[in-house]
């Protein structure tokens, strides 16, 4: 069957069972949707994002020509420092807890993921909604089909960002508007931050990124804002995007090969732990979104960091005999000897 149901058990003293959790439901396949008849909407061009999104490629690669001429520390800065806690907030927080609730954290962490929230930017409009945990809802629940905002069988360029370029099907925002975001709502550090998002992202995203280099190692100006700014801004963007354009198409199937979603540790950032895209929307309610641990999977080395010194706890987790069995029922035989 898709989705690997209900069998979950408690692995680690850190770990629970989700058991009837509203959690474990909503992120899960709808085998109950039916795609509208007839012929599909045309395609509505939102010509803003496609001037701005194509200003903010070209900016980037234009500029890669500074990179030689950057002092190290800079490069170091941009991408280890600023990549990294933009890419924890993002498979932290809006992934692993905002879409999945796969964990909880304590408040210290949360303002901290606030923090980085700002830094990652994205999507635009978040200030005025929970629109990421959202589209993301949707996408596990309505994966490949007119619900899914995007939709993978749409081709590669509409997954990757065509779909943020064009107006939204109506059964996206339809099947949307019946997902219950009540505990995003409850969150005080989220409301807070929504408050002033345009203010933290200007400050987060882009002064501070390209302050630090230009006045702690006097990195020219020029070189502070289009390297851990500008370029970082755009690989961090078409990293997440990969996930949902390679990491639907290109990798084998061991957990449902029903399903499009693949293993594919090429995915950059894969080594983030998001690369285990069949498994995850085999068990999206997994906050290690693999069955591996800490292998290739930053981000799970770090949650059970944060758990072990209290400031994160009740992970969700799989356990192995469901796994062996949702592997023998539906898997495509690739991890046999696992
Ligand atoms: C960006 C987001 O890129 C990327 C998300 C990627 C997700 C990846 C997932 C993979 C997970 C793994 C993580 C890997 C991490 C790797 C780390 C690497 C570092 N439900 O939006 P509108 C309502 S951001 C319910 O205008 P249109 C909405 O509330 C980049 N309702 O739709 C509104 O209602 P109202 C920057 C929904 O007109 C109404 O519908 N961002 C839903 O179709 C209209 O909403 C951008 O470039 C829903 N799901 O426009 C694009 N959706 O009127 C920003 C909508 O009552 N977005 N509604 O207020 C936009 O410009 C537009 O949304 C649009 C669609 C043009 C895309
Ligand atoms: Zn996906
Ligand atoms: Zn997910």
């Amino acid at each position: 069957t898709r989705n690997g149901g209900a069998g979950m058990e408690k692995t680690l003293s850190n770990q629970e069972d989700l058991g009837g959790d509203q959690g474990m439901t909503d992120d899960i396949f709808d085998e109950s949707y039916c795609e509208k008849d007839g012929p599909k909407p045309a395609r509505r061009y939102v010509w803003r994002n496609i001037v701005l999104m194509s200003l903010l490629h070209l900016r980037a690669l234009y500029r890669l020509w500074l990179i030689p001429a950057a002092k190290p520390v800079t490069l170091a800065w941009g991408k280890f420092l600023c990549f990294l806690l933009s890419a924890l907030r993002i498979t932290m927080k809006a992934h692993r807890i905002w879409s999945h609730r796969s964990y909880k954290t304590s408040l210290p962490l949360r303002i901290f993921l606030a923090i980085a929230n700002s830094m990652a930017f994205q999507p635009w409009r978040e200030a005025a909604r929970p629109q990421w945990a959202r589209d993301h809802h949707v996408h596990h629940k309505f994966s490949e089909m007119d619900a899914d905002p995007h939709n993978a069988t749409r081709g590669f360029f509409f997954s990757h960002v065509g779909w943020l370029l064009v107006r939204k099907h109506s059964d996206v925002i339809e099947k949307g508007r019946k997902l219950d975001m009540a505990d995003l709502k409850a969150d005080k550090v989220v409301m807070f931050q929504r408050r002033f998002y345009k203010l933290s992202v200007v400050a987060m995203c882009f002064l501070f990124p390209t302050l630090v280099p230009w006045c702690f190692w006097g990195e020219s100006l020029r070189n502070s804002i289009f390297l851990p700014t500008i370029l970082r801004y755009v690989l961090m963007l078409n990293a997440t995007w990969l996930v949902n354009s390679a990491a639907h198409m290109f990798g084998n199937q061991p957990y449902d090969l029903n399903i499009n979603p693949r293993e594919n540790r090429l995915v950059p950032f894969g080594a983030l732990g998001e690369g285990f895209h069949n498994y995850h929307h085999t068990f999206p309610y997994d906050y290690s979104t693999s069955e591996f641990g800490w292998h290739y999977n930053f981000i799970t080395a770090f949650i059970d960091l944060m758990c072990l010194l209290g400031l994160a706890s009740d992970c969700k987790k799989v356990s192995k005999e469901t796994i062996l069995a949702q592997k023998i029922c539906s898997g495509d035989g690739s991890h046999k000897s696992g």
